[in-house]
């Protein structure tokens, strides 16, 4: 009786599952930048705060060295996923982070593949290169399913269960850089989302080298 009972619920929770996980939101961002709208409206991420990532979901990402700069500046992946920091450039650059949930340092190196770094924590992780200092690039280590903004401001994330959902918005360059909002999914059918971020005071604040201290000189 019980057997034929679990095994009821479990064909149903078979059934169930992937419905139950059919929820969407989508939706769009614009950007006020010197009092007027941002063309270019990629690289916002946008996650939901308060459902775990489904189990074996790994996505990597690549943040390249590239014209003395870190490109692109702003990556996203999951808990427990990996950057890829490649060096295209002709002179050596390093990577490090003195970001409480994610401090390391991986050295100073030349051209090549580069570095791969792990994080485990879910935050935004600030890298820098201690060898130029207007190099500055975050990784958004999110704890539950996500997108990133294309051009034209869209997003889309999918995988979610009906019901109320808190979001977090990153903006790299957002006053504030963060900040929390919260959905309502629908059954069936999407939620709609629009975000109006402003940029217009936007500008990398200093920071410490490696050792903590001042860079010797702007680069070198
Ligand atoms: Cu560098």
């Amino acid at each position: 009786m019980l057997g034929g009972l679990g095994r009821t619920l479990a064909i149903a929770a078979m059934l169930l599952g992937p419905a139950a996980l059919a929820g969407e939101v989508r939706g769009h961002v614009t950007i006020r930048l010197a009092g007027s709208a941002k063309s270019d409206r990629s690289g916002v991420v946008v996650f939901v705060a308060d459902q775990p990532l489904p189990p074996g979901r790994h996505a990597d990402a690549v943040m390249a060295q590239a014209g003395r700069q870190f490109s692109p500046r702003g990556v996203a992946i999951p808990v427990g996923g990996r950057v890829r920091f490649p060096n295209r450039d002709s002179l050596e650059h390093n990577v490090f982070s003195r970001s409480p949930h994610a401090t390391f340092d991986l050295g100073r190196y030349a051209r090549g593949p580069g570095k791969v770094e792990t994080f485990d924590q879910p935050g935004v992780v600030d890298v820098y290169c201690n060898v130029h200092s207007d190099m500055v690039g975050h990784v958004v280590v999110v704890p539950g399913p996500w997108a990133v903004t294309k051009a034209d401001g869209t997003f889309a994330i999918r995988g979610l269960t009906p019901g109320r959902h808190a979001l977090v918005v990153w903006d790299r360059l957002g006053t504030p850089a963060i900040r929390r909002t919260s959905v309502d999914v629908p059954a069936a059918g999407a939620a709609a989302l629009d975000l109006a971020l402003d940029e217009s005071a936007a500008e990398e604040p200093p920071h410490a080298n490696k050792f903590g201290g001042a860079y010797r000189t702007k680069s070198y």
